[in-house]
């Protein structure tokens, strides 16, 4: 589905922040920049960052004090990805299109990029949008709590904990019990949601929203997390490497357990459609009425179809 004009813009927006939130010699050293900076730009859909931008504009909030949020969560994201594409991990080398960090630049600098992109993402969460208002030092203090819990162990690291628990063998070579429906749902509501809902409550909480709006726009994004990794398992199974920037086929050949493998391909894309669904009353039922944040919901689906 083509994103409408103001989607497009926010993404380039954001593709600009990020350009100036990167971290760059001589405070840093040129060869963990460039590592970073080579992660950062490879593009990326910036699904994290729309939305967190949406989502201050969903409570009538001014987006700008959001953008700090969206460019630290799309910084964790991608050193969530550098790691992961790790050989001790998914080992991976395909991502965003280009050959992975560590195949271009080695393991220990790839390592070193990620670690760097997280701390630069608190770093920037602390020191902007620069306030001494105290309502807006509040906000700044709630964010980083949201963000913190997302892609601390009770969020995206324990999702990545329990995902390579699950295939790595004992020492007597013997497999953990595959997931079942339930352990699947935990697992990606850690891996992939936690920080999805961080990105929406972030920009929900930086725009000002009251608690029940900020509640109604968690609850939908916990929708939109959920879609978003039932459709990513369907594009592993359907997609091409080139079309997805990344190996395809993965899951399958790792026997990792997916949507597809569980319910199958109809029925997956129907749990999808229904998430979305489902985001939509809730924001109707708390009166939040934002195209931009149904469209987003639209848009992780219909990449599916
Ligand atoms: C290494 C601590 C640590 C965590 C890794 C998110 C994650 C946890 C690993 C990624 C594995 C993966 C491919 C999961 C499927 C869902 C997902 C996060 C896809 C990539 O996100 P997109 O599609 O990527 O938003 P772009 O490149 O568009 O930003």
């Amino acid at each position: 589905m083509d994103l409408s004009e103001s989607l497009r813009a926010r993404q380039s927006e954001i593709e600009a922040a990020l350009e100036r939130a990167l971290p760059s010699p001589p405070a840093c050293p040129a060869v963990v920049a460039d590592a970073m900076r080579y992660s950062v730009t490879a593009g990326g859909k910036r699904l994290r960052p729309v939305l967190c931008l949406a989502s201050a504009d969903a409570v009538g909030g001014d987006r700008a004090l959001a953008m700090p949020a969206a460019c630290a969560i799309e910084f964790i994201h991608t050193y969530s990805l550098i790691h992961d594409d790790l050989p001790a991990m998914d080992n991976d080398t395909l991502r965003r299109g280009r050959p992975t960090l560590h195949v271009v630049a080695g393991e220990g600098m790839a390592i070193l990029a990620g670690d760097g992109l997280h701390a630069e993402a608190f770093a920037l969460l602390a020191r902007e949008p620069r306030s001494t208002d105290p309502e807006i030092v509040r906000r700044k203090l709630r964010v980083v709590d949201v963000i913190a819990a997302a892609a601390g162990a009770a969020g995206m690291v324990g999702g990545q904990a329990l995902d390579l628990d699950a295939v790595t063998p004992d020492a007597a070579g013997n497999l953990p019990p595959a997931f079942d429906a339930e352990g699947l749902r935990t697992m990606h509501a850690k891996k992939t949601g936690a920080l999805i809902r961080a990105s929406a409550v972030s920009g929900a909480v930086m725009g000002g929203g009251s608690d029940a709006a900020v509640a109604a726009i968690d609850a939908c994004a916990t929708d939109l997390g959920l879609a978003f990794q039932i459709v990513d398992d369907i594009l592993d199974v359907e997609g091409a490497s080139k079309d997805l920037g990344k190996t395809a086929g993965k899951d399958a050949a790792t026997g990792k357990p997916t949507y597809p493998a569980l319910y199958g391909l109809e029925a997956s894309r129907r749990m999808a459609r229904e998430c979305i669904e489902r985001a939509e009353s809730t924001l109707a039922t708390a009166g939040i009425r934002d195209a931009r944040l149904l469209e987003i919901g639209r848009w992780i689906v219909e990449r599916s179809n």
